[in-house]
């Protein structure tokens, strides 16, 4: 296909993250690369105190630490990864750094984040005064039961094709509010929450991660489209992986976007109420995804 005919740049994410899918397609309109621009495009809702999902302002484990999970895949089929990691709120960016200065994939906990400080990030407290008081309040009478589209916005997964039509992509999440303390979620795992063949496009999830790792979602979705599938059938049938095998699958949420290499997307979710944002041409829209429960 014809760059032209692409109509590259696109940028896409998860839920309705307006401002960081803008800042994707803006460095994507500049000439930016793909992965550069979809770290620049995560990174605000990382910076986003408000935001209770991702980076600084996460909630915390059920023992109060909010520990962060990021990764990042590029268009040449490197990738980076942290997992666990306190006190560093751009994680995305760290998973770069792994990928790009490391001989590893994927960085754990104390180690990522001594990593971290030598590569001049700076430490910060995540817990704010707001999470920190609805932890406490949870503590009240603590029962852990993930939410479903909590505020329409949780885990930021991105995908990204930048001008000269590569793809690449980063997903960041403070993972499950009140998870275990060292309970890592699909966002950091590279083929569950995030997965990029430059050659066929790229998938990124949200939701319950434990069902996300045990159906590898976002490998599968891009295995799919290499078989043919569009990205809107990739993502219907990777969550009907999930849904065949559950039948608890009222209390969770899982959701899918995905994009190929002529620029089509596809999105699909569980339960109604997820949306993603897509920009193109200079356009940046929400977008309600189609889902599995209809009534
Ligand atoms: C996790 N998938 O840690 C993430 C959290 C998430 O919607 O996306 N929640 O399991």
């Amino acid at each position: 296909m014809a760059l032209n005919d692409l109509k590259a740049p696109i940028a896409i994410c998860t839920w309705g993250f307006v401002a960081a899918n803008a800042k994707a397609g803006e460095e994507l309109s500049k000439g930016i690369k793909a992965l550069d621009a979809a770290i620049a495009g995560v990174s605000v809702e990382e910076d986003n105190i408000k935001n209770t999902t991702v980076g600084k302002g996460g909630a915390p484990d059920r023992e109060g630490n909010v520990t962060l999970d990021a990764c990042v895949m590029d268009s040449n089929g490197d990738c980076g990864s942290v997992v666990c990691v306190e006190n560093i709120t751009n994680v995305a960016a760290l998973a770069k750094r792994v990928m790009t200065e490391t001989p590893h994939v994927m960085l754990a906990g104390s180690g990522a984040e001594e990593f971290a400080y030598s590569q001049g990030f700076e430490s910060d407290n995540l817990l704010t005064d707001s999470s920190k008081k609805a932890w406490e309040e949870w503590l009240k009478s603590p029962e852990y039961k993930p939410l479903i589209n909590i505020e329409n916005h949780d885990t930021i997964g991105m995908l990204c094709i930048d001008k000269d039509g590569d793809i690449a992509g980063a997903c960041t999440t403070s993972g499950l509010s009140y998870k275990m303390k060292g309970r890592v979620g699909d966002s950091p795992i590279i083929g569950s929450g995030l997965f990029i063949d430059n050659d066929i496009g790229g998938a990124v999830g949200t939701g319950m991660g434990e069902e996300i790792m045990k159906t590898v979602g976002s490998f599968l979705i891009v295995e799919l489209m290499r078989n043919g599938m569009s990205p809107q059938q990739a993502c219907e049938e990777a969550v009907q992986r999930i849904t065949r095998k559950n039948d608890h699958f009222n209390d969770f949420q899982i959701a899918y976007i995905a994009i190929n290499k002529s620029g089509d997307v596809g999105s699909y979710c569980i339960h109604k109420g997820f949306t993603y944002m897509k920009y193109q041409n200079g356009k940046n829209e929400n977008i309600h995804s189609d889902h599995y429960v209809k009534s």
